[in-house]
């Protein structure tokens, strides 16, 4: 796969950011300056940027509760989706979605809006999908998921009609191997939930998530596939989550040993060594890079908390349907 050192770079950065605003968000609800609910991201960076690299424009994503690439790779400004977090008039959902997260997408960007119903949104992706196909349109839809939601009706039916019309969807399932405190072995029989395409005879494969270079390669088979009208893909991306399931799980129902080993997969120490080992990237350019991050979340926490207002009550009635 031909891939410039200028495009290494930025898969990088975006790495680097991802991974940035993770520890940021986390800290300022241990800091009480966020309020509500969150599911951190942390470790997740290498699939999104994996899969969402190739995308353009004309493309969708259906982002997960877990990590904020995909919106961000799509074009939203990080300072609406701080906004959002915040839960503020000017950002994301306009103030109106309880948690900061997936919920709030930006159809103008192509990011599809989620839901709370874990899985809800695999057949959202299909219908997405469905759309491009009838409208002949160009783009393709990736999807990202967890293991637990993979368990869930939604997933069968979905996978199902998408290989039944060859809709173009990269259904991504990222397996941390846990569904909150349920891991994979008590939840299903098998090790590897890609087998389960061959149940919809569609492409299935497993792939290391914070390989970054081979999810992304993997991911643009799928997405060429896909754009070439021969139907959607499952592509299973192992990850280690980093923190308990939410900012209030105690996790203790994952062991220390279990912990030491998922961080020894770390996307950013696992990237920067690669590039910095092959001469495609120098400390100094990495730690522009880190600084280039902060400076950019920091503004955006400050347009969040200084320069945005609070919604008023009857926005609650914006976007909603008349009666009679
Ligand atoms: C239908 C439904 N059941 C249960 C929940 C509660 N819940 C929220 S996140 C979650 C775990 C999802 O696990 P997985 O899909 O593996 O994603 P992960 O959190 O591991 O990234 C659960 C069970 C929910 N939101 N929706
Ligand atoms: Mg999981």
């Amino acid at each position: 796969m031909k891939i410039t050192v200028k495009q290494l770079k930025e898969m990088m950065y975006w790495i680097v950011l991802g991974r940035k605003i993770e520890e940021k968000i986390t800290l300022l609800f241990k800091e009480g300056r966020l309020r509500g609910h969150h599911h951190p991201g942390i470790g997740v960076e290498g699939i999104h940027v994996g899969c969402c690299f190739g995308l353009g424009a004309e493309d969708y994503v259906v982002p997960s509760h877990r990590g904020k690439l995909p919106e961000l790779m799509m074009g939203v400004d990080l300072k609406y989706l701080m906004a959002g977090y915040y839960n503020r008039r000017e950002g994301l959902g306009g103030g109106r979605v309880p948690t900061g997260s997936h919920m709030y997408g930006d159809m103008s960007k192509h990011v599809i809006p989620g839901t709370g119903i874990i899985g809800s949104l695999i057949p959202v992706a299909m219908g997405a999908g469905l759309g491009i196909k009838v409208k002949k349109a160009k783009g393709v839809v990736v999807a990202f998921f967890g293991d637990g939601a993979a368990n869930r009706g939604d997933f069968h039916e979905a996978l199902n009609m998408a290989a039944a019309f060859r809709l173009p969807v990269l259904f991504v399932l990222q397996n941390n191997r846990y569904s909150i405190s349920v891991s994979v072995e008590k939840a299903t029989g098998m090790e590897h939930l890609s087998v389960r395409a061959a149940g919809y005879g569609i492409p299935g494969k497993t792939v290391e998530g914070c390989e970054v270079l081979e999810v992304y390669e993997e991911a643009t088979r799928a997405i060429k596939r896909a754009r070439e009208g021969k139907g959607p893909t499952l592509l299973e991306c192992m990850w280690h989550r980093w923190t308990g399931h939410s900012i209030s799980d105690a996790d203790i129902y994952r062991t220390d040993k279990e912990r030491r080993e998922g961080e020894a997969k770390c996307p950013v120490l696992a990237f920067k060594a690669k590039l910095i080992s092959e001469g495609a990237l120098t400390e100094d350019e990495f730690s522009e890079m880190e600084k280039r991050a902060d400076d950019v979340i920091e503004a955006a926490v400050v347009y969040s908390e200084k320069e945005c207002t609070d919604p008023d009550p009857s926005d609650i009635l914006r976007g909603v349907y008349a009666r009679g």
